[in-house]
């Protein structure tokens, strides 16, 4: 068992088009909202700059030079075609196989690799902050991601440890400030995939696989929505509070 899935192409290219669009008009609604001011600023322990606007909050690229978005979320309401996508069928009926339960929403994130600053995700799984949210209900959360640009090893596809999820949640980095990376000691990269696959391709896998990608040094954008599910009925992440104490109870 992989415990992934990749379907090629799941969405045309007239929609992938159309979505692309909406992520960029998206995007320059916030930027504008987060420069004239209207956010509320947060710093992680790793020095990452967090800003809060229109309900959303700007990951801002670390060390880009000039600002350059990492990722956005929530974005669902940012726009009805985000909204859409948490009843396409497409989607919801691969995602509740693979949660084993109808899947509702959890949260919607809109990651930017942009064009030469698009920078690394470290091995992580996604389990332990989401544990830090909504405990044990963590384990029944996957993501679904949706494709909007061809990804490529050059341009930062995801790297995933095939067969992880079956790991459970794995020793953590002692040295990582945020508490959340995997250590890299302990990833066995002789399992690893990189998913290359065309735009409008969707890759789904639940929050216990061990993943990375790579940074984006090529002369194209790299632009991904990342729903996430959980089983329906269960509170989602905006109404959650994460609390790192809880980390404790992880490896
Ligand atoms: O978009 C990517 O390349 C990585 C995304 C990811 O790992 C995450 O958002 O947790």
């Amino acid at each position: 068992m992989t415990g992934y899935v990749l379907l090629p192409e799941l969405f045309t290219a007239t929609e992938v088009e159309r979505l692309r669009d909406v992520v960029e008009q998206v995007h320059a609604e916030v930027v504008s909202a987060a420069e004239a001011g209207e956010t509320t600023v947060n710093v992680w322990p790793d020095g990452h700059r967090l800003e809060t606007v229109r309900g959303t909050t700007i990951h801002w690229e670390p060390d880009a030079v000039g600002k350059a978005v990492r990722s956005l979320s929530p974005v669902s309401h940012l726009h009805p075609a985000l909204e859409a996508l948490w009843g396409e069928p497409r989607l919801v009926e691969p995602m509740s196989s693979l949660i084993g339960a109808a899947a509702g929403r959890f949260v919607a994130k809109l990651n930017f690799k942009r064009a030469g600053v698009g920078s690394e995700f470290a091995w992580h799984q996604d389990f332990p902050y989401w544990y830090g949210c909504c405990g044990e209900a963590a384990y029944d959360i996957a993501t679904a991601i949706v494709m909007l640009d061809d990804n490529t090893a050059a341009n930062g596809a995801m790297t995933l440890i095939a067969g992880s999820p079956a790991d459970g949640p794995v020793r953590r980095d002692p040295l990582d400030p945020t508490g959340l990376l995997v250590d890299p000691a302990i990833v066995d990269e002789t399992r690893a995939v990189t998913v290359e696959a065309p735009a409008g391709s969707v890759l789904m896998f639940p929050g216990l696989m061990v993943h990375r990608s790579a940074p984006n040094r090529t002369a194209s954008d790299r632009r991904s929505l990342l729903y996430c599910f959980q089983p329906t009925g269960r509170p989602e992440l905006s109404a959650l509070h994460y609390n790192p104490e809880r980390l404790a109870d992880l490896p």
